[in-house]
């Protein structure tokens, strides 16, 4: 009879057809599922250095830092983030400025550093929560993704609107407008234009500084033995003239070596090493 295809073996062969088919099915999800999330891992390298650096420092709510900070380059062209797209990250993240004690630089990162983390009297912009989590670190996006990318981006010079060119631009500006006291500002005397109109010091930072805040501007020029620069560098004249008007200019020529040496120097007083 016709009837009997309908019979219980037809119904339970087509049963574990149906079931087969949803098995392979949620195979094919779960894989697919595991694999997305390993290419996010590979992918997403500066979320888990973001968070632990933020971490440590205790001070904001971290989690809420990433979702800010990402907002302003994922799903975006690498190459067309502005400076204000950090604005809600800069705003949550509010430097702390430490009156006669902030110290700017070009050019110098290395002595800076060197000098800063034994003798712990100035603050640097990577000493904010805002530079440290981010000192080092290279970030962008993709339009069409919201990933975060460590590889594969724009260098510095490759196109002024990189992620990461950006972010430094953003947060020096922030820097330099809570700056205030006696500001100084290490300098590169081994090179012919230490005040150079396209570093971030002189296009960002000095513009930024408030007369309203800042006393002073002192410039320490850090001088190798055959240096080729001192303080009546064309440069550093450049600079007299753009320093916002009231606030007073100092320059220093200081040797490297005066400067580490001082820096191991566990008795020497903060301002006493120039
Ligand atoms: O272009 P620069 O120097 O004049 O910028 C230095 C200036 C400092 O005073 C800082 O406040 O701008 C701020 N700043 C940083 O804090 C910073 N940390 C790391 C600017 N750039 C910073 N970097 C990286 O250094 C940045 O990714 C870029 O590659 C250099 C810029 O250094 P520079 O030309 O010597």
């Amino acid at each position: 009879m016709e009837q009997e295809g309908f019979g219980p073996g037809k119904r339970r062969r087509r049963c574990c057809f149906i079931v087969s088919v949803l098995a392979v099915l949620l195979l094919i999800v779960i894989l697919a599922l595991a694999l997305g999330l390993s290419m996010r891992e590979e992918t997403n390298e500066l979320e888990p250095i973001f968070l632990s650096r933020c971490k440590q420092l205790k001070e904001y709510d971290c989690q809420q830092a990433w979702e800010l900070f990402q907002q302003a380059y994922v799903n975006r062209d690498p190459c067309n983030v502005s400076m204000e797209a950090y604005d809600p990250f800069i705003t949550a993240t509010a430097i702390r400025p430490q009156c006669n004690r902030m110290m700017f630089w070009s050019k110098t990162k290395y002595v800076v550093h060197e000098f800063t983390e034994k003798k712990n009297c100035f603050q640097t912009l990577e000493d904010t929560v805002l530079g440290s989590v981010l000192d080092g670190l290279t970030w962008c996006g993709k339009e069409g993704s919201f990933e975060t990318f460590s590889s594969g981006c724009p260098a510095w010079m490759d196109c002024a609107n990189n992620p990461v060119r950006s972010f430094w631009n953003r947060a020096s500006a922030a820097f330099a407008d809570v700056a205030c006291g006696n500001v100084t500002a290490m300098l590169n005397g081994s090179i012919a234009t230490p005040f150079d109109s396209s570093s971030i010091f002189a296009s960002i930072e000095v513009k930024n500084f408030k007369s309203s805040k800042v006393k002073n501007l002192d410039i320490v020029l850090i001088t190798q033995k055959n240096f080729v620069t001192n303080c009546t560098n064309q440069s550093l004249q450049t600079l007299k003239t753009q320093l916002p008007e009231g606030i007073i200019y100092n320059c220093k020529e200081v040797p490297e070596t005066q400067i580490k040496q001082c820096s191991g120097d566990s008795e020497k007083a903060c301002g006493a090493c120039w």
